[in-house]
């Protein structure tokens, strides 16, 4: 029963589980398109690379980041068997105040999912004040967060299954 962590100097960035067993979902929404296809695409090689099985990942569109949380409670009330899902999506600040609103939505809801599923609904949304910081993050100088997005979803499905 009891389990004792390692010194977390062990816990380094590149420790990722094997993905074999594992069934994931990623719900990409449509806005800014451009930027959260270039997520999806990061989110879906790594689940790849590290070993997820192509029939276990099943995706799914939706219209604005607004939708994701709604999409991600659908997805696990009709698959139940799903260890984990990756939300992915780019909001980026306008003149009014949609962006704070949308923000907050979807952040609450991915948590609220997750903790109502006990899985991990993993938030791989970009927030941020424009195209460039978003274009930065998906797969431009900062990375790619549709990247971490996936290995975040692999790391905590692995988690959940070893307890
Ligand atoms: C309406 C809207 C606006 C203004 N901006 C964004 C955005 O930057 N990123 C995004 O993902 N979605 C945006 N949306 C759409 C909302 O998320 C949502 O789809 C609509 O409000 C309908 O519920």
């Amino acid at each position: 029963m009891a389990t004792q962590l390692k010194n977390l100097s062990d816990f380094s960035h590149t420790t990722v589980p094997d993905a074999s067993p594992y069934k994931f979902a990623i719900a990409v929404a449509e806005w800014n398109a451009e930027i959260t296809g270039s997520l999806y695409n990061g989110a879906l090689e790594k689940l790849l690379a590290y070993g997820a099985k192509e029939d276990n990942i099943l995706s799914v569109a939706v219209p604005g980041s607004f939708e994701l949380s709604g999409a991600a409670e659908i997805l696990l009330n009709k698959h139940p068997e799903l260890d984990a899902v990756i939300c992915l999506g780019c909001v980026i600040q306008g003149e009014t105040r949609h962006f704070d609103f949308i923000c907050d939505a979807v952040a609450n809801g991915v948590t609220q999912v997750g903790i109502k599923h006990a899985k991990p609904v993993i938030f791989g949304v970009l927030t941020t004040d424009d195209q460039q910081q978003a274009i930065d993050r998906a797969g431009g100088k900062h990375g790619n967060k549709g990247d971490e997005a996936a290995i975040t979803a692999i790391k905590m499905a692995h988690m959940a299954a070893t307890l």
